[in-house]
Parts: structure tokens; C-alpha cells; sequence
């Protein structure tokens, strides 16, 4: 696996693979088998696959996360080695946004929505992140998690509103056996906190039964994922939406596919899941 640590080198990797398509996986580190998956699927789709590992500093709100964010490089690299990666482009920051950088790519109206709502600039950060990382490593395909549904969202209108030509290719949430959704913020829980964010999925997986048995009002269906977040004494209730996935504009009914999303604080830690129904 080459390591590229600057644009130029990322730029001068890429001209030697012609003919070839080109899987790109963008990530910020500290993997685990939820960005495995992606890879995995890349590799299989693709003649060429590309990893990113970028801790974004547009995309965390002031009092966010950022300085603490895991960065388990040596161990991500390892990871990466092994599943067969041919390229990892691993950019410091002043490469990727330097001195006097102004320019940003806003997804007007999407990047206010769920997760754009508590976080007012995080998805002008990563569509501005995304859509430079596509200008340097040039994909043909390029490949997301949908655990990060709204992300999807920004993305897939960024590319379409911008004729990016990449296809965007959604990967499933992998989740841990007991139902958990993987996430590198999952390593901030302590052993009682990670038994709280349960109430995530467990909350998600009561809207599924109640749509199961027929209830189609987004309202009621809601109100029942709600009211498992909010039982738990440890989570602080964001937002549960049920949502067209690609306006992310509230339904009323649930008449065709809709994400039904969740974030909720467990501790100090924003945790985020969804499931989609109707399909
Ligand atoms: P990061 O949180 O590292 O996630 C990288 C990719 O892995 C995203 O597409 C995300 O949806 C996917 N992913 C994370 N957990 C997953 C899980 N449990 N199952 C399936 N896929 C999962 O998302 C970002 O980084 C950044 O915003 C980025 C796109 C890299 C821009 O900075």
C-alpha cells in the first residue's frame, strides 16, 4: 500500500493508473468494520481503490470533538494493508485547507436539516472536504456509509447539483452483535454509557415493529422511538424525524421509502442511527 501525504504525490499515484476504475472511501480514521465494510465493497466494485484518512476541522462545531478525536493511525494503516488497499492518502491539514482558504460548497437547505440543525456548519464542511478530496483522487466510484444517512443525502445532491462525474455507491450500517451501530465515537462510552446507547437502535427497532403491525402516521411512529430514548435515563434526546431520504424534508405518512433517524446524547457523546422503512 503507498501512503500519499500531499496532493501532488496523491495527483502523481493517479497518473499511473489508467484504464482503471478508481473506489474511493473517505474516512477520518479510526477504523473499525463499519469502514471496512466500504473498503470491502470497493474493492469488489472497483480496479483501484483509494482510503482517505482526514480529520475534517470544517466539519466540527467549535465545541465539538475535534482535538479529541481518536487517531489511531498506525493500527488504521495496518487495517487498510490487510483488506488490500492500493492507495492511502493521508493529507495534513494545511494541505487540504491552506492559509487564507475561503471557499466552501454549500448544499443549500439539505445541510440545515437533522444532523445540520444541531450542527449549523458541519455538512458545508464535509461537502467542502468531499468535493476536494473527488477534484484530487478523481473516482469513479466512491463509497458511503448509511449509517451517516443525511451525509448520503448532502453528498449524493452535491454531485448531481454539481455534475460531479463519480457514482456514489451506499454501503448498509454494520452494527455491533448486540446492535449497536458502529462508530469511531463509540470509544468515548464508558461501559455504562455503551449500554445506554443501546436505546438507540432498541428504540429504532420499536418503530420498525409498530410499522410492522401497520401503523403508517410518521407522528405515531415517532412518538414510539421517542419514548424509548426518552426512558433511558442517560440519553439526551437531538432530534427523531421521519423524513424523505432525499429531501430530508419531514412525511406525514409513511406512502414510499422514508428514513426514520435518531440522535441522541449519551454522556458527553452524539450518537446517530436509522433505519428506513417502506421498502
Ligand atoms: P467517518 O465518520 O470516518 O466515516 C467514513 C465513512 O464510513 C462514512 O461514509 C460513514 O457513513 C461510514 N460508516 C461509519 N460507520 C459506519 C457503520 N457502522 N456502518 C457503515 N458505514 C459506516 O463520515 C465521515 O467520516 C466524514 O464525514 C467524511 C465523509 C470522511 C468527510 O470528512
Amino acid at each position: 500500500m503507498q501512503t500519499c501525504r500531499t496532493i501532488t504525490e496523491m495527483r502523481a499515484a493517479l497518473r499511473a493508473v489508467t484504464g482503471r476504475k478508481i473506489g474511493f472511501v473517505p474516512t477520518m480514521g479510526a477504523l473499525h468494520e463499519g469502514h471496512l465494510s466500504l473498503v470491502r465493497a470497493a474493492k469488489t466494485q472497483s480496479d483501484f481503490v483509494v482510503v482517505s484518512i482526514f480529520v475534517n476541522p470544517t466539519q466540527f462545531g467549535p465545541n465539538e470533538d475535534l482535538a479529541r478525536y481518536p487517531r489511531p493511525f498506525e493500527q488504521d494503516c495496518g487495517l487498510l494493508e490487510k483488506e488490500g488497499v492500493d492507495t492511502l492518502f493521508v493529507p495534513p491539514v494545511e494541505q487540504m485547507y491552506p492559509p487564507g482558504a475561503v471557499t466552501y460548497v454549500t448544499v443549500e437547505e439539505l445541510s440545515g436539516k437533522l444532523d445540520g440543525k444541531s450542527r449549523p456548519s458541519h455538512f458545508r464542511g464535509v461537502a467542502t472536504v468531499v468535493s476536494k478530496l473527488f477534484h484530487i483522487v478523481q473516482p469513479d466510484l466512491a463509497f458511503f456509509g448509511q449509517k451517516d444517512a443525511a451525509q448520503v443525502a448532502v453528498i449524493r445532491r452535491m454531485v448531481r447539483d454539481l455534475d460531479m462525474p463519480v457514482r456514489i455507491v451506499v454501503c448498509p450500517i454494520v452494527r455491533e452483535p448486540d446492535g449497536l451501530a458502529m462508530s469511531s465515537r463509540n470509544a468515548y462510552l464508558t461501559a455504562q454509557e455503551r449500554s445506554t446507547a443501546l436505546a438507540l437502535s432498541r428504540s429504532l427497532q420499536q418503530v420498525r415493529s409498530v410499522f410492522d403491525k401497520g401503523e403508517r402516521r410518521a407522528a405515531v411512529l415517532v412518538a414510539a422511538g421517542k419514548q424509548v430514548i426518552q426512558a433511558e435515563p442517560g440519553a439526551r434526546l437531538d432530534y427523531y424525524e421521519a423524513v424523505d431520504p432525499d429531501s430530508l424534508d419531514p412525511v406525514r405518512e409513511i406512502a414510499g421509502p422514508t428514513l426514520v433517524a435518531v440522535a441522541a446524547y449519551v454522556g458527553a457523546t452524539r450518537l446517530i442511527d436509522n433505519t428506513t422503512l417502506g421498502i
